[in-house]
């Protein structure tokens, strides 16, 4: 059972993932220094002077809460080790590079103000260092420095910024969490933020990771952490809370010059689709080099944002629906005694049968409209009447069955 202080988590259903670093001005994407073997010094030389001109932590708020989202989660520290906020361990800092800037501590105060939780990732890999590509055995010392500095910079954020709603890690691959003491940062985390939801991103070789279908590259762990992190995918764990990450473009996390969107309905259809297997969807944004959020973005994270006004009791604060027969239509969650009928397409027809339910509907609403609809309780199903031929929303028209009082 999840600590009630924890419950907001699966109540809230939609976060915001921002991947944001040095790498968005190269415009493609969050591994370029990877995947394309950049020079390190180059890199560096150029996250150095990278400074985010337009960067307005209040406006990235405006448009996670006019979008609809609960809570956030901001890259702190991606695999290229670059930090987004004044650490003390490293000087290859938006503190002491060209920014000036905690960015980390604009991005937590301008979220709360906005009435959102506020979550940070935080990349154990460390792409800039020779320990983290090699075998620990072969230099202790320079592994346990690179361990230690991943526990110190943890502890910072979690001392630093005030109450931290969320920590998600990532990229422990290729070291298991024995190596990286991760049951051991975990203790001292829970220490220092007693409600703090962490996921479970602590242990490259979990079997899980490996055996059970996860995204192996993710470093899932099926005992260690508070919450699964399914990724590129939506698959339901029965045995404990989990959030979907999903990009917004094709497969990128960081800013992709010119890349291609995918359309808010197909964003939208990932959070229906989480939210009625019982899971949350962490949907993601890279800001461009200059600080400012895509507008392609920003429009499709509003339109959201506007069938959320009408249609969020379908959405926030659910469990999972089951009625197997609706499941070409549409998806469905449960609220109390509301079961709610999202309709990825419009049939267009005046009646919809719902079987497979032994209890009576009191009442029917077409919650896009408002409309109240007619509901016959018959023996081999509930009949809904009065469905209008057009359809009756922008995006996902939803049904509201109420078998008690309405909410
Ligand atoms: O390698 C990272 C990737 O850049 C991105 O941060 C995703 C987000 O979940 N995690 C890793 C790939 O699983």
């Amino acid at each position: 059972m999840l600590d009630e202080n924890k419950r907001w988590f699966p109540e809230a259903r939609y976060g915001l993932f921002i991947h944001w670093g040095p790498y968005a001005q190269y415009g493609r994407g969050e591994q370029v220094l990877f995947r394309e073997h950049l020079d390190q010094a180059d890199y560096e030389a150029r996250a150095r002077s990278w400074n985010p001109e337009f960067f307005d932590a209040k406006a990235w708020a405006k448009v996670a809460a006019d979008g609809g989202f609960k809570y956030a989660v901001l890259t702190t520290r991606h695999h290229d080790s670059y930090a987004l906020w004044d650490t003390k361990y490293s000087n290859y800092n938006s503190m002491q590079c060209a920014p000036k800037c905690d960015l980390v501590r604009e991005y937590v105060e301008a979220f709360r103000e906005a009435g959102l939780r506020v979550g940070l990732y935080y990349s154990w890999a460390d792409w800039t260092s020779k320990a983290y590509w090699s075998n620990p055995d072969d230099d202790l010392d320079a592994w346990n420095k690179l361990r230690d500095m991943t526990h110190n910079q943890v502890e910072e954020l979690l001392t630093n910024y005030g109450k931290i709603d969320v920590f998600w890690f990532d990229g422990t691959w290729p070291h298991p969490a024995a190596r990286w003491d991760s049951s051991g940062l975990v203790k001292r985390m829970r220490e220092l933020q007693p409600d703090i939801l962490i996921n479970n991103r602590l242990d490259a070789e979990s079997p899980f990771t490996a055996a059970q279908g996860a995204v192996e590259f993710a470093g899932e762990s099926k005992t260690m952490g508070d919450f699964g992190t399914p990724e590129h995918h939506i698959t339901a764990d029965n045995d404990r809370i989990w959030e979907s990450c999903q990009t917004s473009t094709w497969r990128l996390w960081g800013y992709a010059r010119g890349e291609h969107w995918r359309p808010a309905g197909l964003m939208l259809d990932y959070l229906c689709q989480a939210s009625s297997q019982g899971g949350n969807l962490l949907l993601n944004v890279g800001p461009q080099p200059d600080g400012r959020i895509p507008a392609e973005f920003i429009d499709r994270s509003a339109k959201i944002g506007e069938w959320l006004k009408v249609h969020g009791e379908a959405i926030y604060g659910t469990t999972r629906g089951d009625i197997t027969e609706f499941t070409t239509k549409g998806w469905q969650t449960l609220r109390g005694n509301s079961l709610y009928l999202i309709y990825r397409f419009w049939h267009g027809e005046e009646c919809e049968r719902i079987a497979e339910l032994a209890t009576p509907a009191k009442a029917a609403t077409l919650l896009s409209t408002g409309q109240s609809l007619k509901v016959e309780n018959r023996d081999d199903a509930i009949y809904i009447k009065g469905m209008p031929r057009v359809k009756p929303s922008s995006l996902f028209p939803v049904i509201r069955l109420d078998f008690g009082e309405p909410p």
